[in-house]
């Protein structure tokens, strides 16, 4: 059975906090009786069926350190018996330490990088934890054998050399096609910044960036996955921002179609 830890932690948002409060209302989704619990192939997905609720994370302050020792144990510990994990709720700074957990169960892990944005930076604001920065600590890091970034439509010249520098695979919004898929190498581990949306899809995000996917072309993309598919995080959500749960809808239903790739 795959689990599902929420991931309240925001304190590495370089603009707006809110990301903390993404767990309750991606759950709630589940629960309020708009939607039902089917993915789109027909599957069931729903708690003690498809996956157990790990509840969430606690964190006892805001220090980044602790936080990231915090996830990165936790996220360990549940792979320790080979389930899979997906995990809700944080701004992207979380998906370092998360990652970071899953190299060390699975040799060789690739990753996909749905965002609008490459979170490359060295550091942002001085702050090396930002969560404009997790994929640079991950590829200075060396442990993950190839990292594929789709949707990007905010990269700067530093994001760029970092992009060639490490020689990683980019797709960007602007010349967007799905010739990646064919190219994606298991086992892989997706992240999912709900940003890589058009805010049109997907207003409860921190940074809204225009020109982005639809939420079928998003959908389409996980859909046609054909490697095993190791663990996923959704991020970046903010309530804050949200229109009447619109984006925690996206959210619910983008939860469940990764959760049926996982069981793949
Ligand atoms: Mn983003």
């Amino acid at each position: 059975m795959i689990k599902l830890l929420g991931v309240p932690f925001d304190a590495n948002s370089s603009f707006l906090r809110g990301p903390a409060l993404a767990p309750q209302h991606i759950r709630l989704m589940d629960r309020e009786g708009s939607a039902n619990r089917f993915s789109e192939d027909g599957s069931l997905v729903a708690e003690n069926e498809t996956y157990q609720d790990m509840g969430d994370i606690h964190f006892e302050d805001t220090n980044p350190e602790r936080a990231f020792n915090a996830i990165k144990s936790t996220i360990a510990n549940l792979l320790k018996d080979g389930t899979k994990v997906l995990s809700i709720g944080g701004d992207h700074s979380v998906s370092y330490p998360i990652i970071s957990a899953f190299t060390g169960r699975y040799e060789g892990l690739n990753v996909l990088h749905l965002d609008a944005h490459g979170d490359l930076y060295p550091s942002f604001d001085d702050n090396p934890y930002s969560h404009a920065s997790p994929f640079a600590r991950l590829l200075e890091e060396g442990k993950i054998n190839s990292l594929t970034q789709v949707g990007l439509r905010s990269l700067t010249e530093v994001q760029r050399a970092q992009i060639r520098k490490y020689g990683t695979q980019l797709v960007e919004m602007k010349d967007f096609k799905e010739d990646f898929l064919k190219d994606l190498q298991g086992p892989l581990y997706i992240s999912l910044d709900l940003d890589v949306l058009d805010p049109a899809y997907a207003p409860g995000v921190s940074h809204h960036e225009p020109g982005g996917m639809t939420s079928r072309q998003l959908l389409k993309i996980v859909q046609s996955i054909h490697v095993e598919v190791g663990g996923a995080d959704i991020v970046e959500y903010n309530p804050v921002r949200d229109i009447n749960n619109m984006t925690a809808m996206v959210g619910y239903k983008m939860m469940k179609e990764l959760m049926v790739k996982m069981a793949q």
